[in-house]
């Protein structure tokens, strides 16, 4: 696929600081022969970070930065000077970015809101100076501590996006005219399936003011949840919408056994989707007449509302999103709801697929961690793995 804006899949490394090693020095001065130690702690090595940003869309920016290293703490000096810390680093995520290890496909965290931060690797702690032993039967401590190692981690992150609607059909079933007839979003248009490739977010306004966000993705046809079409890389974006718009073209020949294989899809991808909120829109109804419409609506799925629209004609649309605003608002489904965290339940990724999944997103380059001045790091992490014995100047 063209290389695309819509970033929603990335593996990136990152590495937070090793703690600097404590001093061991002794205190020099004139005519002072006994000075005692003076050797301060070593600073603390940087913090990773995940931070919430609301002005991301998507994880685009981190496509150029495969490597967040943050700084390794100061070494601590004489007269009890403390290493400087090192500099925390923070990856700027959009809201609703799933984080997972890359080696073992568990599960991390969840950034869902704007401003949140989550430590993803904490900095090595800095290593005590000598004046922090000087006992009354040891005065002189001629040994500190050396700092704490850095610690590594590769992580996948994934956006699913965050909408209260998450529009769902075929190809060709009218999402990305609905979407563009409810809000000012532009998706592209086309009498052809698979015009949309990536998925869009709009905004409807309602009455009074208010609004809620709708999601257009891909088309999903029979098979998507196993790989068909492009309906499993999207299929996780409707994963976090608290409701769900399935639509389906008036002229189908059989409305019902279509609904009924979109909601199989959906059911196949992840069996908790099924338990959200379902509308049913039939679209383009200016292609109906009254008496067709009719008889269509006799047989119907009747355990969800359904809905007659035109997006082309603007017919229906009023009422389309008092029904989506009610169910909604609706006691079970606050809208709200959906940045609470246990609403959502977070499965690890089966590893036996992992590396098929990389292949897929074009994530799969190995990203390598060492470089050669982390070499020379290493080299030095265990030449301090033992107390360190340094005399004064
Ligand atoms: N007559 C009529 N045509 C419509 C209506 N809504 C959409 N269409 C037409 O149906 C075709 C497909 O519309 P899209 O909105 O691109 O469909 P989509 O579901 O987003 O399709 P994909 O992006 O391929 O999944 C276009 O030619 C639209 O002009 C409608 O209400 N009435
Ligand atoms: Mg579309």
């Amino acid at each position: 696929m063209a290389e695309s804006n819509f970033v929603d899949y990335v593996k990136i490394c990152c590495r937070s600081g090793k703690g600097g090693r404590g001093s061991a020095h002794m205190h020099r001065a004139k005519y002072m022969p006994h000075g005692g130690p003076d050797g301060g702690d070593g600073g603390r090595g940087g913090h990773v970070y995940l931070r919430g940003n609301h002005n991301y869309w998507t994880l685009l920016h981190l496509r150029y930065e495969r490597h967040v290293f943050a700084g390794h703490g100061g070494n601590g000096g004489k007269s009890r000077s403390t290493g400087a810390d090192g500099e925390d680093r923070y990856i700027d995520v959009p809201c609703g970015t799933v984080v997972y290890n890359a080696e073992t496909g568990e599960y991390l965290c969840d950034v869902s809101e704007d401003g949140q931060l989550v430590m993803l690797l904490k900095g090595g702690r800095g290593g005590l100076g000598n004046w922090n032993f000087r006992t009354a039967t040891n005065q002189a401590p001629r040994y500190a501590q050396p700092g704490e190692p850095m610690r590594e981690l590769t992580v996948i992150m994934e956006l699913k996006l965050l909408a209260d609607v998450g529009l769902v059909g075929f190809p060709n079933a009218g999402k990305s005219t609905l979407l563009s007839a409810l809000s000012s979003a532009r998706p592209k248009i086309a009498g052809y399936p698979f015009t949309t490739m990536e998925p869009s977010l709009g905004i409807v306004s309602y009455r009074n003011g208010q609004s809620f966000v709708m999601a257009d993705i891909p088309g999903i046809i029979e098979g998507a949840a196993e790989g068909r079409g492009l309906g499993l890389r999207f299929l996780r974006h409707i994963e976090r919408n608290s409701l769900l718009l399935f639509m389906v073209p008036g002229d189908t020949d059989d409305i019902r056994k279509e609904y009924e294989i979109l909601l199989n899809e959906v059911g196949k991808f992840n069996p908790e989707l099924l338990e959200k909120q379902r509308v049913l829109a039939v679209t383009k109804n200016d292609l109906l007449d009254d008496e067709l419409q009719q008889m269509l609506s006799e047989d119907l799925p009747d355990d969800l509302p359904v809905i007659f629209i035109s997006a082309v004609a603007q017919r229906g649309l009023t009422e389309l999103k008092d029904i989506l605003w009610k169910a909604l608002n609706s006691e079970s489904n606050k809208l709200q709801a959906i940045t609470q965290q246990e609403t959502i339940v977070h499965r690890n990724k089966d590893l036996s697929k992992l590396q098929q999944e990389l292949v897929d997103m074009g994530e799969d380059e190995e990203i390598e961690f060492i470089d050669e001045e982390e070499i020379e790091d290493i080299e030095d992490i265990e030449e301090l793995d033992d107390f360190e014995y340094e005399d004064g100047e």
